[in-house]
């Protein structure tokens, strides 16, 4: 099973893997834990290049090397989990590249989808959690600092950004928009019964 986590910076991805993670082992299930950029060495690589905020890399390079590492950590990671029957939970896939590339760079949707399903072979989430919260809320808890690139970005892009995940929650299925902004506990038992609901075998409604 392939559990994607998204949502804008600060938005609280991987507070709530943390926390579901925690949930499956106490049923004792080990899951997957993993993330994009990254999940591989070859993908971590391309994670410092495409976050580095002293490289220049225009719209289309950052939408490639995104893909790049994706084709990596979809055939080195998560085909081999699920293949061998793991409950894989990643921060970030697919749906970050629609709303930061296609959303926030403006590159063409459908080219952005096109390209990326190369990458993927079509290898898409069984679900996605989307947690929604504004922009100015992500950012002010805390972490944000614009120490990469694309955290960098003007206001009007993280805008686009968040605009982008809402209508995408409208129109890609297998999404679940999840109220981001209350108590981190009230977040996660709004993201496990999302969970249950759609796997009740994996995901106990009353946990373990
Ligand atoms: N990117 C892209 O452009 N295209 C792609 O295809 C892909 C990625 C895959 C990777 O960043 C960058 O790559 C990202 C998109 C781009 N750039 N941007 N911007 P990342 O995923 O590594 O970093 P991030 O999204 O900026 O993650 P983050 O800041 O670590 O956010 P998070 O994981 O969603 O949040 P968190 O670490 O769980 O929580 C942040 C803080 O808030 C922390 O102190 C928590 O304790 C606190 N928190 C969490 N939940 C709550 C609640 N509910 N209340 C109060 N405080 C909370």
């Amino acid at each position: 099973m392939f559990i994607v986590f998204e949502g804008v910076e600060g938005s609280g991805k991987s507070t709530q893997i943390r926390l579901v993670a925690e949930s499956l082992r106490a049923c004792g299930i080990e899951p997957v834990v993993t993330r994009e950029p990254g999940g591989t060495a070859a993908g971590e690589a391309i994670r410092a290049v495409a976050l580095d905020p002293d490289l220049h890399v225009d719209a289309v390079a950052e939408l490639l090397l995104m893909l790049a590492a994706r084709s990596v950590f979809v055939r080195e990671v998560v085909r081999p989990a699920l293949a061998a029957g793991r409950v894989v939970l990643s921060d970030r896939y697919e749906l970050s590249t629609f709303a930061y590339q296609g959303g926030g760079r403006s590159l063409p949707m459908d080219k952005v989808k096109e390209l990326n399903a190369v990458a993927t072979g079509g290898l898409r989430p069984d679900l996605c959690i989307l947690l929604d919260v504004d922009v100015e809320h992500g950012r002010a808890r805390g972490r944000w600092s614009a120490t990469d690139r694309i955290e960098g970005e003007e206001r009007s892009f993280h805008e686009r950004v968040a605009r982008s995940y809402r209508d995408l929650a409208r129109s890609e299925p297998d999404v679940a928009l999840i109220e981001g902004r209350g108590e981190i506990q009230d977040v996660f038992a709004a993201v496990w019964e999302a969970l249950a609901t759609s796997f009740p075998e994996t995901f106990p409604p009353r946990g373990c």
